[in-house]
């Protein structure tokens, strides 16, 4: 169990009447020139109205320098993440325990790149399909995006993001994924829209990443590390990295905004000693202690029952197969 820490019972309330709370990802020590030493996570469960740490920080065991994380309803109690790779690697999704920080690998991905940031979502329309937004070269403006089944281990590289409203040199990141009726929409921030350092935002075909629609945004979203959408109220929150140019400090600003406008809402500093590098991945977690059966457990049962069908139908096979033989 977490001690409660750095906040009042009121606030702690307030923030988790509806029982989804914020988790936010920290890496220790975060320089954005160097970011392939190994770096120390934690996660947050962080208070979103006043930015405080809600309980004593969680250590992630098993894994370093995670980039980012997120949750799925099939998969409840783990988040998952990915990290920063210094050589071409096979790229390891990893699930992380949300009480002990223990990391395990969840799946492999047969792509082998050098993995700088990026950020996850699930499909709200299937929960064990995963999307990954990857920045492979420091500031050369190549970034992609692929799709992974949890469950099945299917995965989909869908290549560089591509379309008009691009920028020259396109600085993605942040990722949300919304459903529009059966189609799930991707929504990514391009920290590089233009000379004035303002932000644009675009709408992304989640089947072929090609971008179908931009709005340049009023503000500067700083280097929007992660994004992450509340199931319930529908706001999608992103974490601010830094308001100045590549190497200043990160500011560890959290900031609410409407889709699909992007509108910027009510922005909240993170506080307290262990936000001194901001946040590089951010969820919305369903902390609930109810046990209800998952997509995933009937996968499974569904899987069970289908092998059973299948070792009969052999079995009741085989005899006549023997005596055709013969
Ligand atoms: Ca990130
Ligand atoms: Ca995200």
């Amino acid at each position: 169990m977490h001690t409660p820490q750095g906040s009042s019972a009121a606030s702690r309330q307030g923030a988790s009447s509806d029982n989804w709370e914020l988790l936010l990802l920290e890496a220790k020590p975060f320089d954005i020139d160097d970011q392939f030493s190994p770096l120390i996570n934690y996660l947050i469960w962080t208070d979103p109205d006043t930015g405080s740490v809600l309980e004593t920080p969680i250590l992630v065991s098993g894994v370093d320098s995670l980039i980012d994380i997120t949750w799925s309803s099939a998969f409840p109690g783990v988040v998952f993440g990915v990290r920063s790779a210094v050589t071409p690697a096979p790229l390891d999704i990893w699930m992380i325990d949300i009480e002990t920080g223990l990391a395990t690998i969840a799946v492999t991905v047969p792509i082998s790149l050098k993995i700088l940031e990026g950020d996850l979502d699930f499909s709200p329309q299937d929960p064990n399909v995963l999307y990954f937004l990857y920045e492979y070269e420091n500031g050369a403006g190549h970034e992609g995006l692929f799709t992974v089944n949890i469950a099945s281990q299917a995965y989909d590289p869908m290549g560089e993001i591509a379309g008009p409203g691009k920028a020259a040199i396109p600085d993605f990141s942040g990722l949300v994924a919304v459903a529009n009726g059966p189609d799930v929409e991707l929504f990514i921030w391009d920290t590089r829209g233009s000379s004035s350092d303002m932000a644009r935002l675009h709408k992304v075909d989640s089947t072929n990443g090609q971008i179908i629609e931009t709005t340049m945004l009023s503000y500067d979203a700083g280097f929007v590390a992660w994004a992450a959408m509340h199931p319930q109220s529908q706001t999608v929150w992103f974490g601010d990295g830094e308001g100045g140019p590549p190497g200043e400090t990160w500011s560890g600003i959290i900031s609410p905004v409407d889709l699909p406008s992007g509108a910027l809402l009510a922005p909240v500093a993170l506080s307290g000693s262990f936000y001194d590098a901001g946040s590089v991945g951010g969820a919305w977690v369903l902390r609930s202690g109810a046990s209800v059966p998952t997509v995933n457990t009937w996968g499974l049962v569904v899987l069970f029952l289908g092998i059973l069908t299948a070792a009969s139908f052999v079995l009741r096979r085989a005899p006549r197969v023997a005596i055709a033989g013969s």
